[in-house]
């Protein structure tokens, strides 16, 4: 017994919290207005901090309702977490067409010039849990929930436009493969380990999708700037019952931006929720998140004339062959008041579907269409999960479907059935306005096969690895000697090498050569891969753009630097839309110079270089010999040399320059001096570039 149980009782009263009703969120308050706690019930509680007993020092009454339904409530606390897209992010926003579509689709909101939908977009990755890290090597969902006055649409895709399967009838066993292994429970949420390479190596349709995911796709900077992708061919239906294939792409306002490999493995420490944190404090600061939605649209005939199948999801449509239009914008603006009322009960479906767009024979979509109402059925608990706020239409509806576990709604009279004729005003057919699927014709005898024109594995996968620049190939090949030095089993390594040989000789001869293998002869191929026209489309680097927008600028401080040159960097960093955080010794503060205090963001030990995409260090002399004997700060700039950022600095920084083993001639063009305010100008202008990637194969030698 401790002594302070010994104690008298003690009643202590700390203002009570707002207690707010589920109905509504009313809240109880006293007559004076104070607002009070009261139990589910509704019941005033008196003592929240002690349990009901026998005596200051006995036993606990089971008639304590306060205690036990606070008990009870919090062991229910949890759901079960999403199979797959576990951990996510999620912001409301609105969408926006640029034109109406009305040529292509009768879908409402899509009528209208200018006209807002409200959405609900909810950002992922796929292999690990709720709680794993942010910026794992992962495929990223990205999942978007448009409120339509004619019910809700689901868009729920990906950062990467194709898929490792072709039938869904093998996602089980994709998934399986990819978590953590089912006797010891690890890795988790990566694939570098024995049971995704060997399913890999036995299912040559993914090593389209391989080449994405092991590229810098597969490890974006953001949220905020990562491509989406519907992946499957859709169909738009115009008011004529014309139907158009489409291919639905996202793309972000910030352009696209990866992490170096080295940078997501410390980023995963330095901060697990890296793209959570980034997506709500964009909002949170009062900037917006900004997507455009591009069509691809073809027709019938178009597609017939392809060299792969559109009902095929490891192909994509290369933007040469059939070109974007960016139709629309996508604003994410307000942060989810609850986390998980909105974001982990959020219920998306690939089946939620408005008049005007309909599905195809995509054997991976329909699958997705049986999986996803199935799933939430487990997860929300009972068929009325559509009517948790997040998931409801935020148009009118109705229908005679009743009762079931939590039903909310109050249907009132006699009549739950129809056709009827005692309830004239109750909801009916409309057989103008309603969802009509396209009339496609289809016969066939029928079996479980695979169509021949599935059977082509490796063209698409060459058509990305060659539309690569030098850089991004490099990654590919790092990507997979890393991924496969993991795993345990030679012949599965050996057998993922068969697969490359098919895809690019010298990338096969690169992986070979980081394995320590020697000549792996090729695998039985169904179809001899073609060689398609290089897509520039395809590779992040070509298609970006100077910028620092939306980007972190890491400046770090010692003692005493200079409150001029700090304040031109500051200006030029806000001109350009970015942020500057500063790192010093100290979280309290830092002085310049001039005597001021400057307010700091990170203690130096917990801002590493990692968090930010471009860094600077200024300091006096004196804190530079400070700095120069911190390990933090050494490793500040190892780590933001190693990940090809752009420094500046001030001169007298040499010392911790040399104990980050840096030597003279490492210093390049990336390493900017800061004597003058000028300077500032001259480091923003290179920082816009973004990564130094001369630098990468000094650093980080490849086959
Ligand atoms: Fe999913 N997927 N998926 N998926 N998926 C789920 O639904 C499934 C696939 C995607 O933020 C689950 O609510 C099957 C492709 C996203 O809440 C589940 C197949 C694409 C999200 C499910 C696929 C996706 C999910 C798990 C193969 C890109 C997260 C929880 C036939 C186009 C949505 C849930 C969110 C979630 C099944 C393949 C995207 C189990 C059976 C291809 C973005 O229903």
């Amino acid at each position: 017994m401790t002594k302070s149980s010994k104690k008298p009782p003690t009643k202590s009263k700390p203002a009570a919290a707002a207690q707010t009703s589920g109905n509504g969120g009313e809240t109880h308050q006293t007559a004076k207005g104070d607002a009070i706690l009261t139990t589910n019930q509704g019941i005033p509680i008196s003592d929240n901090q002690n349990s009901l007993k026998v005596g200051a020092r006995g036993p606990v009454l089971l008639e304590d309702f306060v205690l036990r339904e606070k008990i009870m409530h919090f062991d229910h606390e949890r759901i079960p977490e999403r199979i797959v897209h576990a951990r996510g992010s999620a912001a409301h926003g609105y969408f926006e067409p640029y034109r109406s579509l009305s040529n292509l689709t009768r879908a409402d909101f899509l009528q209208r010039a200018g006209e807002r939908t409200p959405v609900f977009v909810r950002f992922s990755t796929v292999a690990g849990s709720k709680g794993s890290h942010d910026v794992p090597r992962d495929v990223r969902g990205f999942a978007v929930k448009f409120y339509t006055q004619e019910g809700n649409f689901d868009l729920v895709g990906n950062n990467m436009p194709v898929f490792f399967i072709q039938d869904a009838i093998k996602f089980p066993d994709l998934i399986h493969a990819a978590k953590p292994e089912p006797d010891r429970e690890f890795p988790q949420a990566a694939t570098a380990h024995d049971t995704f390479w060997d399913f890999i190596s036995l299912t040559p349709e993914s090593f389209h999708m391989i080449m994405w995911a092991m590229s810098d796709r597969g490890i974006p900077r953001s949220y905020r700037m990562m491509e989406g992708f519907g992946v499957h061919t859709f169909r738009l239906v115009n008011a004529k019952g014309r139907s158009t294939f489409v291919k639905f792409h996202w793309r972000p306002k910030l352009g696209m931006q990866s992490v170096v490999w080295d940078e997501a493995v410390k980023l995963n420490g330095a901060d697990n929720d890296y793209h959570r944190r980034d997506l709500w404090e964009t909002i949170n600061g009062g900037d917006t998140v900004e997507f455009e939605l591009g069509l691809q649209t073809f027709s019938e005939e178009e597609a017939d004339a392809f060299d792969f199948d559109v009902l095929d999801p490891t192909k994509l449509i290369p933007e040469e062959l059939v070109p974007l239009e960016m139709v629309c914008k996508l604003v994410l603006d307000r942060n989810p008041d609850n986390f998980f009322a909105e974001t982990e009960q959020v219920a998306f479906c690939v089946a939620n579907i408005v008049p005007g767009i309909d599905f195809t024979n995509d054997p991976l979509m329909q699958g997705r269409l049986f999986s996803y109402l199935d799933t939430q059925l487990k997860r929300l608990g009972g068929p009325n999960f559509h009517q948790i706020p997040v998931n409801a239409p935020k148009c009118p509806f109705a229908n005679l479907q009743r009762d079931g576990q939590m039903q909310m709604a109050m249907p009132k009279g006699r009549v739950n059935y129809e056709p009827n004729s005692l309830d004239p005003n109750g909801p009916r057919e409309a057989p103008n306005r309603g969802f009509v699927s396209i009339p496609v014709e289809e016969t066939g005898a029928k079996l479980r096969i695979r169509p021949e024109s599935f059977a082509d594995h490796y063209s698409q996968a060459r058509l990305f690895f060659v539309s690569q620049t030098a850089t991004e190939q490099n990654h590919i090949v790092a990507a997979l000697i890393f991924e496969l030095s993991k795993v345990e089993t030679p012949a599965i390594r050996e057998r993922v090498v068969s697969h490359l040989v098919h895809i690019d000789a010298t990338l096969a001869k690169r992986v070979s050569a980081g394995l320590g293998l020697g000549t792996v002869p090729a695998a039985k191929a169904a179809v001899r891969p073609l060689d398609m026209e290089p897509s520039p489309a395809l590779s992040i680097l070509q298609k970006a753009t100077p910028t620092l927008t939306g980007r972190m600028v890491g400046l770090l401080l010692g003692d005493g630097a200079d409150a001029a040159l700090v304040a031109a960097l500051r200006k030029a960093v806000t001109g350009a839309g970015a942020k500057l955080k500063i790192i010093a010794e100290k979280i309290s503060g830092v002085a310049l110079a001039d005597g001021t205090m400057l307010p700091v963001d990170f203690r130096i030990d917990g801002g590493p270089s990692c968090l930010f995409d471009t860094v600077a260090i200024m300091a006096s002399d004196k804190g530079a010999d400070k700095l120069a004997g911190m390990a933090p700060a050494q490793d500040f700039v190892r780590d933001a040399y190693s990940h090809l950022k752009i420094i500046g600095s001030t001169p007298n920084l040499s010392t911790l320059f040399a104990k980050a083993g840096l030597a003279k001639e490492d210093m390049d063009e990336g390493c900017v001096s800061f004597s003058r305010n000028a300077d500032a100008a001259t480091f923003m202008t290179m920082a816009a570039k973004g990564k130094l990637w001369a630098r990468e194969p000094k650093l980080r030698p490849l086959p």
